[in-house]
C-alpha cells in the first residue's frame, strides 16, 4: 500500500499553502490513494463496537483513547493503519523547499509528531456546531477525508463573544485530500460543518481553496451532493500521563 500517490504530493507545504486564509492553511487534494482509501474505511467500519461512540447524529472514534482533563493518559502508540501511510507521509514532506534541515508541521510540536485521532462519520444532514479545539493540543490540525466531498466553515465571535452565524472562509475537502490549518486559525476563528445534504453556491469566488482542489468540474453547477463523509482529526495532545497504565482498563478501549 505505498507509492502511487506519492506523485501528487508537493515538494513542500508551501507549495500547497491556501493563500486566502490567514497563515497557515494547507490542502493537498491526492494525498492517499482509492486503494488506501478504501483500505482505511474498511478497517473504520470494522472497528470493534464499543469503539464508536454515538453522539445525536454522528458517530465518532477515538485512537489511541478518550483524553481525560486534556491529557492522554496511556501513551499506546496508534495502530498501524493509522499511522501508515498517513503519518509517515504527512512526516515526509518539508514546510519550504529551502528548509536546511528539512523541517515538518510537526518539527517543533512537543512529540514531533501526531499522537492522537479522532474520527467523525457524517452522514448526509450531518455537521458539526462551530467550536474551537482547545488547549488540548499543540496548534496544528491535519484531517484526511475519505468517502465524500464536504465545506468546512471558518468563523469569527463578534465584539460580544457571540458567533457571527456567517462563514468568513468555506475550505471545500474532496474525499482522500489532506487539510492542514495551524496558528491563527486554530486559536483565532471557530470551525464548523453546516448539517445539511448538498453544499450549495461553490465556486471559485467562495471556497478558498479553489486553485487547489483535485476536480473543480465536479462542482460547476455550484452544488456538491454530500455521501457519507468520513474524517481522521491528527492531533499531538500536549500533556501525556504514564497513570493510564495503572489505572488499567477503566479509561481504556480495546
Ligand atoms: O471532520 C472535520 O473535518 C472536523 C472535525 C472537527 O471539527 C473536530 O474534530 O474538532
Amino acid at each position: 500500500m505505498d507509492a502511487p500517490s506519492l506523485s501528487h504530493l508537493p515538494a513542500s507545504l508551501d507549495a500547497n499553502r491556501i493563500h486566502a486564509l490567514p497563515a497557515a492553511a494547507y490542502y493537498i487534494a491526492d494525498f492517499i490513494s482509492e486503494e488506501e482509501e478504501k483500505a482505511i474505511l474498511q478497517k473504520v467500519e470494522t472497528a470493534p463496537k464499543a469503539r464508536w461512540r454515538q453522539l445525536t447524529h454522528r458517530r465518532l472514534q477515538t485512537w489511541p483513547s478518550d483524553l481525560v482533563k486534556d491529557t492522554l493518559l496511556d501513551a499506546q502508540p496508534l495502530p498501524a493503519w493509522l499511522e501508515t501511510p498517513v503519518v509517515s507521509r504527512l512526516l515526509s514532506i518539508p514546510l519550504s523547499d529551502g528548509d536546511e534541515p528539512k523541517t515538518h508541521v510537526f518539527a517543533n510540536s512537543p512529540h514531533g509528531r501526531p499522537n492522537h485521532v479522532l474520527i467523525n462519520e457524517y452522514p448526509p444532514n450531518t455537521g458539526i456546531m462551530p467550536h474551537k479545539d482547545g488547549s488540548a493540543y499543540y496548534p496544528v490540525v491535519c484531517t484526511v477525508s475519505l468517502g465524500s466531498s464536504l465545506c468546512l466553515n471558518l468563523y469569527k465571535s463578534k465584539e460580544d463573544g457571540a458567533l457571527d452565524p456567517a462563514p468568513l472562509w468555506r475550505i471545500l475537502q474532496e474525499p482522500r485530500s489532506l487539510l492542514i490549518t495551524t496558528g491563527g486559525i486554530y486559536s483565532d476563528y471557530l470551525h464548523g460543518i453546516e448539517p445539511i445534504s448538498t453544499d450549495v453556491d461553490i465556486s471559485e469566488r467562495t471556497i478558498a481553496n479553489w486553485s487547489l482542489l483535485r476536480s473543480p468540474s465536479d462542482f460547476q453547477g455550484g452544488r456538491n451532493e454530500r455521501q457519507i463523509r468520513t474524517s481522521l482529526t491528527y492531533r499531538d495532545v500536549l500533556r501525556i500521563s504514564k497513570l493510564g497504565n495503572k489505572l488499567g482498563p477503566l479509561f481504556k478501549r480495546t
